[in-house]
């Protein structure tokens, strides 16, 4: 089927909108991959979550060689398909060699705008700020989310820095207009806090890629977000 002429149609019998950048505007719980904390390996993870309903997943691995990271990403990618946006974690490289939705990058990686000539104005980029200063930057160099971080203390990134708390959420919400995904030391008891505070969408990578059951536990953050922000309309 034609999902250009029939968009609609399309959103109908699969549940999501075909076009990724679209599908931006929709995402709620999004995973993040993490070898090292992984119960049951990253591949598992990642199929577990989409079949949960994740839209979007960002394959983070510092761990493997260049060799290893492109044959595993080939198979991420066939994994999120039609169903979720596919980004690389930092390795633009990586990202160009299997075509991947994108990339999410740092404060101290490739800039935005030598990121975007490399990759071209179809794919997302997704920049890590840690205050409004950065979050306006990445909005005005191209940047199509940021990944505001960390909210709560984390130990799953040692350079994270201290929590910034969900209540400093709002102030970046307000002054920007792509989306805001929530990141570190998220977990079940505080995600409403998040979503409360204004974040479109959040990550949780021990909470979730810990578990036994990840598929359950990326249900469980999906359904909360969309309660907690249908309470908030
Ligand atoms: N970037 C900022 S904090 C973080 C990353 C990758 C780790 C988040 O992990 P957790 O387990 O959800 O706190
Ligand atoms: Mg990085």
């Amino acid at each position: 089927m034609n999902s250009q002429c029939f968009p609609a149609l399309t959103e109908l019998i699969t549940g999501i909108d075909m076009d990724k950048r679209k599908l931006l505007a929709k995402i709620d719980f999004y995973l993040v991959t993490d070898s090292g904390l992984s119960k049951k390996r990253t591949l598992s993870d990642v199929r577990n979550a989409v079949e949960a309903g994740c839209r979007i997943v960002q394959y983070r691995e510092k761990d493997r060689s260049t060799k290893e990271m492109v044959k595993e990403a080939f198979l991420i990618k066939e994994i999120c398909e039609d169903k979720a946006i596919f980004l690389v974690n930092d390795r633009i490289d990586v990202a160009m060699a299997v075509d991947a939705d994108g990339v999410h990058i740092g404060q101290d990686d490739m800039p935005i705008a030598i990121a975007r000539q490399l990759l071209g104005d179809d794919k997302i980029i997704g920049l890590t700020v840690h205050n409004l200063k950065e979050a306006l930057e990445a909005e005005q160099d191209g940047a199509d989310y940021v990944g505001l971080s960390p909210i709560f203390d984390t130990s799953t990134k040692e350079d994270a820095g201290k929590g910034i708390g969900p209540e400093s959420i709002k102030g970046v919400k307000n002054a920007l207009n792509i989306p805001i995904v929530a990141i570190g030391g998220i977990n079940k008891e505080n995600c409403m806090s998040v979503v409360r505070g204004g974040a479109d969408s959040l990550v949780a990578i021990s909470a979730v890629v810990c578990s036994d059951d990840v598929k359950s536990e990326t249900k469980y953050f999906i359904d909360m977000i969309r309660i907690t922000r249908t309470n908030l309309s």
